[in-house]
């Protein structure tokens, strides 16, 4: 086990430099090896309130609030170029503090710097409006920045998930505090350094750290900020919607999910395990998309049922940093006995069949390890109706395409993702169309794009991220009117017909 005095300590990021905010300090730990990697500040509620107010500073002085969009498309432009450029390291960061495959990391982080050019061009084209206003008027709507915003990020996806909130916001003139998630923060607080390099203002984009239950909170309750945005547990959104709406601070909420993935017969049976395996097992289990239902049509069923398990069994569990790894760890040792108690109350106390998996594992005997798991079950149980968010998959037979929509729309809060797989077109369009969720896709999974707005309905949040929605929900609408001939003669003598409004 490394020496504690041997791992580094990363600061906060505040005022385009490190900061030291506190003397307790959070260890960072390899999922994967259960080793630490580093420290970083629990940042106290005089810090956290001196950061924001600091941010609102930066905000008044305009240097990024009122820039050009031109300046601020050359700034996050910039950003995207030097995150691709430094791919490899942030890869590294990302495999060790999430214990995700190399593999998935690669891939994903890639990506990323597609978030800083789109929302980089977003800035750069987007036109206000002039409405129809009646008689001699012209109407202008501008959209202005809000503010200084709080984003609360979790460790599923770090940089993803922190890149595409950081991104619309800077887009849109707002002043950032992010505040990574404990578990997963390396990454994030990297970003800090590259956006000045980038040639972002200092003071622009603050980066603290902490637990949520104490930082998050401080940040959240700060009466100062213009909106939260939260990717995280319905119990996180709890805690804070109340004080955003004592604060008429607005939220997004990108919250839990219960995916469906609807896999019909006209699906070739390897093909429908190909598109199982997919939805339901990268990042093992824990993204808000997860495909942790799947409801398999009765004429497949049975083929599939038996295929799946086969090459579930085959997956490779493993070192991260291993590129052949398919499977790599969960986050938390929490997250080990949140995942067998699932399954033991699946098999226990819901009947359920526990076909492959079931059970903690290790690699070189350390880690946080959960063997890749189906479990037959039935609708309305504790596993197809709860988030699980680690690799515990639910199988549900179906009698039918309306049963299918049926258990997909009903048996569960949540309304995020869900994937139907069908080669009948026009089944795909009547399923798609009847099935109620924030994103529908049609044989695909866990397809993303910047462009895409992304977000849930019920209880797997609110607003969206990504495209032009995410942009103008940094924004604030602002209604200029200009009269050039309405008199202003109401109560002048005499006077017929004036007009008032
Ligand atoms: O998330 P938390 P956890 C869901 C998933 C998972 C569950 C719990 O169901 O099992 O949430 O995961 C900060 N005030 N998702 O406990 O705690 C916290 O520090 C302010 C879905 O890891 O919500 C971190 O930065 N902030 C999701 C962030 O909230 C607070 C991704 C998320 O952590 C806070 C993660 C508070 N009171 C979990 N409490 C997705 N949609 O992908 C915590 N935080």
């Amino acid at each position: 086990m490394t020496k504690m005095s041997n791992i580094p300590h990363i600061s906060n990021w505040v005022n385009g430099a490190q900061a030291t905010a506190s003397a307790e300090r959070i260890t960072v730990l390899n999922p994967a090896t259960e080793e630490p990697l580093a420290t970083v500040e629990a940042t106290t509620q005089d810090s956290v309130n001196d950061v924001v107010e600091q941010s609102r500073r930066a905000f008044a002085s305009g240097t990024w609030s009122r820039a050009d969009a031109s300046e601020r498309y050359a700034v996050l432009s910039k950003a995207a170029g030097l995150l691709r450029s430094r791919i490899p390291e942030f890869v590294e960061l990302e495999t060790l503090q999430t214990g995700r495959p190399i593999r998935e990391m690669r891939a994903q982080l890639a990506r990323v710097p597609e978030w800083l050019e789109y929302f980089a061009s977003l800035a750069r084209v987007h036109e206000g409006r002039v409405t129809p206003f009646k008689g001699p008027v012209i109407n202008t709507l501008t959209r202005l920045p809000l503010g200084v915003v709080a984003q609360i990020t979790p460790w599923n996806h770090p940089l993803l998930i922190a890149t595409k909130k950081m991104a619309a916001a800077l887009a849109a003139g707002n002043v950032v505090v992010v505040k990574p998630s404990e578990l997963a923060p390396m990454s994030v607080i990297r970003m800090g350094s590259l956006f000045r390099e980038a040639g972002l203002p200092d003071g622009t984009l603050q980066i603290i750290n902490g637990h949520g239950r104490d930082t998050g909170r401080y940040l959240c309750e700060n009466p100062h900020l213009a909106k939260i945005d939260l990717t995280g547990g319905i119990a996180t959104y709890q805690a804070i919607a109340p004080v955003a709406a004592l604060n008429m601070v607005p939220m997004t909420a990108e919250l839990g999910g219960k995916a469906p993935v609807c896999l019909f017969p006209s699906l070739p049976v390897d093909r429908a395990v190909q598109a199982a395996l997919f939805a339901s097992f990268i990042a093992s289990g824990q993204t808000c998309v997860t495909g942790s239902r799947l409801l398999v049509h009765q004429d497949l069923y049975d083929g599939f049922l038996e295929s799946l398990v086969r090459r579930v069994e085959g997956l490779k569990v493993g070192d991260p940093q291993d590129p052949s790894t398919q499977i790599g760890a969960v986050i938390s040792r929490a997250s080990v006995t949140r995942c067998g108690e699932f399954v033991e109350r699946a098999r226990k106390s819901d009947g359920g069949r526990v076909l492959c998996g079931g059970n903690p594992t290790t690699v070189d005997g350390k880690g946080f390890f959960f063997e890749p798991t189906v479990v037959e079950t039935v609708p309305g149980t504790d596993l197809a109706r709860n988030e699980v968010f680690g690799p515990v998959i639910a199988v549900i037979r179906c009698a039918s395409e309306d049963d299918i929509i049926r258990v997909a729309n009903n048996d569960t809060a949540f309304a995020l993702g869900a994937s139907v797989w069908t080669q009948d077109f026009a089944q795909a369009h009547r399923v798609a169309g009847k099935i109620e969720s924030g994103i529908v896709w049609v044989n695909g999974h866990h397809l993303n794009d910047p462009s895409s707005p992304w977000g849930g309905f019920g209880e797997s949040g609110v607003g969206k991220e990504n495209g032009q929605e995410a942009f103008e929900s940094y924004t604030k609408l602002k209604s200029t009117v200009i009269n050039y001939g309405i008199e202003p003669t109401w109560f002048d003598p005499d006077i017929q017909g004036a007009r008032y409004g």
